[in-house]
């Protein structure tokens, strides 16, 4: 089984509010029709979930957050969900809608819900899966990032390996020169933080690779633009992009 993270800035134009990126994902589901293991897919909110963050001022720590702010990111997530269902149902995938709500109890994974997650990917159909905001109790709500979606699931599930989809070929060493990073095998990445949104950005998943890759699983971290690399690095064959070796 493989777990994939659709990165809010490859699936929306993070430039322009509630705008998504079509012909993104239009052009990564039709390349993950090409694979034949079972695929758990969460993805991030990009310019709507973290439009709307932003202007309610909703982070991910449990607070009395904005009633109103809770509804709208709420919906903006449900609305870019669809989009996302919507194309991997005209390519033939079978998505089936997945809110975290489904297998989070307050900020902890029900583990039996969680568990079934896999058979509905193993029985044929794509579970997908959001960043969003849930309900802590107390009055409380949180902003649940899709990054620690797939640190949860990567933990129970123990996929075969788990993929990061960005709008960048991977890991830079540094800004500047943007050399790649191929490999990273010792979990000391130092990170520069760059690009930081409500949830972490690009830091938040660094960490969270790194965490998942302890665990012994191989962890990819790819540009979406180039969706053939998705495939690429699900296949084993020589791919752009940098690996977290488990
Ligand atoms: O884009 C955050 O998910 P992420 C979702 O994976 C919201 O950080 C609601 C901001």
């Amino acid at each position: 089984m493989i777990l994939i993270k659709l990165g809010g800035s490859i699936i929306t134009n993070k430039q322009k509010p509630l705008t998504p990126n079509i012909s993104a994902i239009n052009k990564i589901a039709a390349q993950l029709k090409k694979v034949r293991e079972p695929i758990i897919i969460v993805h991030g909110g990009g310019s709507f979930g973290h439009y709307w963050s932003v202007r309610y001022d909703m982070h991910t720590k449990p607070a009395k957050y904005s009633k109103k702010g809770v509804a709208v990111v709420k919906n903006s997530m449900v609305e870019l969900n669809e989009i996302i269902l919507n194309s991997f149902l005209k390519h033939n995938l079978n998505p089936y809608c997945l809110p975290p709500t489904d297998f989070m109890l307050g900020d902890k994974p029900d583990l039996k819900k969680v568990k079934e997650i896999s058979k509905i990917a193993k029985a044929g159909l794509v579970p997908i899966s959001y960043g969003d905001v849930l309900w802590h109790g107390k009055n409380k709500f949180y902003i649940l990032s899709g990054d620690r979606i797939m640190g949860i699931l990567a933990k129970i599930l123990k996929p075969r390996l788990v993929i990061f989809v960005l709008n960048v070929d991977g890991v830079y060493s540094d800004m500047k020169t943007k050399k790649l990073l191929y490999e990273i095998k010792s979990q000391k990445a130092s990170i520069t933080k760059v690009g930081m949104d409500v949830t972490g950005g690009m830091s938040r998943k660094i960490m969270e690779a790194a965490m998942i890759s302890k665990s012994g699983i191989d962890v990819f971290l790819v540009n979406g633009n180039k969706p053939e690399r998705i495939v690429n690095a699900i296949k084993g064959k020589n791919f752009e992009g940098t690996v977290f070796r488990g």
